[in-house]
């Protein structure tokens, strides 16, 4: 006797993509994108998020910054996902989510600051409602949940958007937040940034999964995976999802497919373990270049223009740079007040002992 059974549940996850690697057009572009300006600003953006970190970079290597998370080659994840979101949205971010807080109006001089080891960097001047930077993998889904959690018990149209590593979407925090987040059908958006490492493990050692998009479908969040190398897809893929969400379906997951072009921080030498011919192919994948040659094709971008942009944004990152460097060191105490909004005595004791130690010659 043959056994029967019948499906009970499919699923399948869409690639959505607009510029291939030579910037020609795979497919027409949706009315949303038909928009120069558009396109421009998520070109100036990407230029500037590359000037900026290559300076930040630099900073380290010269003794002016402590350990950072270059998003070189990334940054059609940070500014497309970024462009998309409304201003009282809610950003969740991880540490490689530069263009993100730069396309939002965050300011380039706090996140050296923050990478400089200064907490000054997280008070952002005007994104009040968005979060720090987390460090602690996967940990930043379990808080954008609970930000989304505060949203929808408040009855806002606002959603929460929050990033994560592919090696991230190894951590139980991530299934855990994808699971709460499909039980209560909360204003959350997932974007997994895949750059195919985590530090020097390869996503073939992460998972079996084919994608990671699917992921979700365990929790019944549904998602789809784009080009990261394209920011039309990244921005398009986001800003339908946010419609989305904000019309109360509930939570979605973008999978942004991409590489890691630098070292992991500039504590890494990814030349250890990277094969040289997967960087050379992902070269050929920039998401500057390709957006560069479609605005030419179309006449909506030549040399004049790109020069200008280069001088504005070489200017701009000097000043971020002055400003950083500018800005009075805290005092040693600093330490002690960002943690809690009122020390407990454990700690009182320890800030006591501290002063006490710096003597007279210190003024807070
Ligand atoms: C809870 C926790 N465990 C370990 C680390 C050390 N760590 C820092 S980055 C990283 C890899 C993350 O890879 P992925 O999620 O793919 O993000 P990517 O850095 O590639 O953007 C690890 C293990 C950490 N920061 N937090
Ligand atoms: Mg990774």
């Amino acid at each position: 006797m043959s056994l029967q059974s019948s499906i009970v549940a499919e699923f399948a996850i869409t690639y959505m993509r607009f510029l291939d690697a030579d910037g020609q057009l795979t497919q027409d572009l949706p009315e949303s994108l038909n928009n120069p300006e558009l396109l421009r600003k998520l070109y100036e953006y990407m230029v500037l998020n590359r000037t900026f970190d290559a300076k930040a970079v630099a900073l380290q290597r010269t003794g002016k910054m402590g350990t950072y998370p270059s998003s070189g080659g990334q940054e059609a994840i940070g500014v497309g996902v970024g462009a998309a979101m409304q201003q009282g949205d809610v950003l969740v971010p991880y540490y490689r989510d530069h263009g993100a807080h730069l396309v939002r109006g965050g300011k380039i001089e706090e996140i050296y600051l923050l990478w400089g080891g200064d907490e000054r960097g997280s008070d952002f001047a005007t994104l009040k409602q968005d979060f720090p930077v987390a460090v602690p993998i996967a940990s930043q889904c379990l808080h954008a949940v609970g930000v989304a959690k505060a949203i929808q018990y408040r009855k806002q149209t606002r959603a929460v958007v929050t990033f994560i590593g592919d090696g991230g979407t190894s951590k139980g925090d991530f299934y855990e937040a994808i699971n709460l987040a499909g039980v209560c059908k909360l204003p959350v958006l997932f974007v997994i940034n895949n750059n195919q490492w985590a530090i020097s493990v390869p996503l073939s050692e992460q998972t079996l999964c084919k994608t990671l998009a699917q992921k979700g479908i365990a929790a019944g969040v549904p998602g789809e995976q784009v080009d990261g190398n394209d920011v039309l897809a990244v921005y398009e893929a986001t800003r339908n999802a946010l419609k989305k969400i904000r019309a109360g379906e509930g939570p979605y997951i973008i999978e942004a497919l991409t590489y890691r072009m630098c070292d992991h921080t500039t504590a890494d030498d990814a030349k250890r373990y990277q094969p040289p011919e997967d960087v050379e192919t992902y070269k050929k994948e920039d998401p500057i270049l390709r957006l560069r040659t479609y605005l030419a094709s179309q006449k909506l971008w030549d040399e004049e223009q790109e020069k200008a942009l280069y001088a504005q944004v070489k200017h701009t990152v000097a000043q971020a740079v002055h400003a950083y460097e500018s800005i009075p060191a805290q005092p040693p105490t600093a330490i002690f007040d960002y943690l809690y909004a009122t020390l407990p005595h454990d700690l009182i004791e320890q800030r006591d002992v501290l002063l006490a130690s710096l003597g007279e010659n210190h003024h807070e």
